[in-house]
């Protein structure tokens, strides 16, 4: 270098700046050509660095930590194919409105675009593309600042999602003098800005809910994701709505909340007759809002930041788009005391559902089958957690999912975290490790055998950072379940009797092997209590569980057969 010029900066370093400029202070990823010198930078200048071993679960945990802190959660990876393995993350991300940047190094343009067989040569922008929010290019070290505000304004704002930025080889290594480095970067002054509904919309909505004689209230991740958790709750209880939450949006009200209708889920979407919609979408979820689970005649309010999001499934009659805090925060300005009534005959038929179908759960959890099926072992978890509302919730499978829902309860806000709007499988580890690592609280997650596989091999990641993560396999043998002993493997089935608990060893986290409900009990308290790596083995009779657990009616029915 010139000693007598001006002093200079590289694209490396302008990442760097650019990413703490703008307050992020974590960064998931796997190393490798070209990014491994910016992760190592990264770690140098004060950023939370965390290695994964598969881009996947890192796209995973930058996605769960754009959801629980508003601020987009950035995964790092390598060309091509480590940047394919991050896009099933950025899409899951995007599908499930939480705000992630996936940035990754790319190899030459001039050989890629003439696709003359660069190392790692894709057209990463472009495959982007159809799964991000947005997707961006920065070509010249002067315009990383830009690049990088370009993609959290697009990740945070509006309707929250995932954002490519493409960082090529020869940026990151280009340099830059200091002076015009420094004036190129930008600190975006506000990248979710409040959306405030029209106050006509807030009328509507009341109105509407004033002539509901079965009004129902239904909270979407979206209500969780907004952070107005005081403010809905007062909603609610100012209006005495019953309300149904939505499975990531269990303990935004306390799941013992006794307006809660989430027992007499099928009677209140069936008979309700004006809706509102906080944040959840009206899609497989919720049946479309269509018959037979719901009423022909339901009217419907829906809050909902996207504008096109109103009117996808069922007409919305009262639409308030805007922002969840703004709105509800306007809605309780204009509400008047006694202006909505739910009628006493809807509390008390509710009421009455409730109590028949919590006492069939309670004898379900009651029982002690030996092996154990998923209502009991799950009612082993729910007697250790029942002290615990800090412990964060991971759930994925199929019975292990949807019995999960129903038998843990949360008690606080943006706790339980799972397969979402996808219904996807592999998101265990990642969310796990980004909960852990946002929050420093201890985290649970309570994985199918199956669905444990497709991120497992981050139980090393979780040893390596000795984080509070406590997994619980339940092992049934398979998809939905096991097979049969003595038959050729089916396309569901694993190894039987397998030992997972022997896995987490090799890392130096603990393991247990648990084959009854105190056992299972003991086994959750003592790993939480420990704070550190455990991996419990459930086993689970391999018989329990159903197929797609209970989705089934989603498989396509062969018309010939088999
Ligand atoms: P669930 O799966 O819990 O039913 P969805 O993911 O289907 O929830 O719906 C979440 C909805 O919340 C999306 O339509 C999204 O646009 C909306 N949303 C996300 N963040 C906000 C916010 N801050 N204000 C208003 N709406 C939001
Ligand atoms: C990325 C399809 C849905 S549920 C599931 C699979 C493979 C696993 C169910 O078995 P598990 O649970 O986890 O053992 P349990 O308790 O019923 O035995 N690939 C992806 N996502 C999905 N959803 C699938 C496949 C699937
Ligand atoms: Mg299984």
């Amino acid at each position: 270098m010139d000693m007598d010029g001006p002093a200079m900066t590289d694209g490396f370093h302008l990442v760097v700046d650019a990413l703490k400029l703008n307050g992020i202070d974590t960064i998931y990823g796997v190393a490798g050509i070209p990014i491994t010198d910016l992760a190592r930078l990264a770690q140098a200048e004060g950023l939370r660095y965390l290695g994964f071993r598969h881009e996947q679960s890192a796209g995973n945990a930058a996605a769960i930590t754009g959801y629980l802190t508003q601020k987009p959660g950035i995964c790092l990876t390598v060309s091509a194919p480590g940047f394919l393995n991050g896009m099933v993350a950025l899409a899951n991300a995007t599908t499930n409105c939480f705000p992630m940047i996936l940035i990754s190094g790319s190899s030459d343009r001039s050989i890629v675009d003439l696709e003359q067989g660069d190392y790692e040569e894709l057209d990463q922008m472009n495959a982007a593309k159809p799964f991000a929010k947005a997707a961006f290019r920065v070509n010249k070290p002067e315009d990383i600042g830009v690049g990088v505000a370009r993609a959290i304004h697009a990740a945070v704002s509006g309707r929250p999602g995932g954002v490519y930025l493409d960082l090529t080889a020869v940026t990151l290594s280009a340099t830059l003098d200091l002076d015009t480095a420094s004036k190129s970067l930008v600190k975006v002054a506000d990248p979710a800005p409040a959306q405030i509904p029209a106050p006509e919309s807030i009328k509507l909505a009341l109105d509407l809910l004033a002539s509901a004689q079965r009004p129902l209230i239904i909270l979407g991740k979206g209500a969780a994701y907004a952070q107005a958790d005081a403010d809905i709750r007062s909603f609610v209880e100012k209006t005495g709505i019953p309300y149904l939450p939505m499975s990531m949006a269990k303990g935004l009200l306390p799941d013992d909340h006794p307006q809660s209708a989430a027992a007499a889920r099928s009677l209140v979407l069936g008979k309700a007759d004006v809706v509102m919609l906080i944040g959840a979408r009206l899609n497989w979820l919720l049946a479309h809002g269509k018959r037979p689970s719901w009423s022909g005649t339901t009217k419907f309010v829906q809050v909902d930041i996207s504008p096109t999001e109103i009117d996808s499934n069922r007409p919305i009659v009262a639409p308030v788009v805007g922002d969840i805090k703004s709105a509800v925060a306007a809605l309780l300005a204009s509400l008047k005391p006694g202006l909505i009534q739910p009628s006493a005959a809807w509390l008390d038929a509710i009421a009455a559902n409730k109590h028949k179908n919590t006492e069939r759960m309670a004898v379900r959890l009651d029982a002690d089958p030996n092996p154990m099926n998923f209502s009991s072992a799950l009612s082993a978890v729910r007697e250790a957690l029942k002290d615990r509302p800090d412990v964060y919730v991971v759930n994925e499978g199929a019975n292990t999912l949807d019995f999960g829902r129903n038998i843990i309860d949360m008690f606080e806000p943006r706790k339980r975290l799972d397969s979402g709007t996808w219904g996807i499988m592999g998101i265990g580890m990642g969310y796990a490790i980004g909960a852990a690592v946002v929050s420093g609280k201890p985290v649970i997650a309570i994985e199918g055998d199956s669905a444990f596989g497709f991120s497992g091999m981050e139980i090393e990641t979780i040893c390596r950072y000795r984080l509070p993560i406590v997994i619980l396999v339940f092992n049934n043998g398979g998809i939905y379940h096991g097979d049969p002993v003595g038959t050729a493997p089916s396309p569901t089935g694993f190894v039987h009797d397998a030992r997972y608990d022997t896995l987490i060893g090799a890392f130096g986290g603990v393991g247990y092997h648990v084959t009854d409900k105190s056992s299972l009990s003991k086994a959750v308290t003592d790993a939480l209590r420990a704070g550190k790596p455990a991996l419990i083995n459930v086993v689970i009779d391999p018989t329990a569980g159903t197929e797609s657990g209970h989705i089934q009616n989603l498989n396509p029915k062969m018309a010939l057969a088999k």
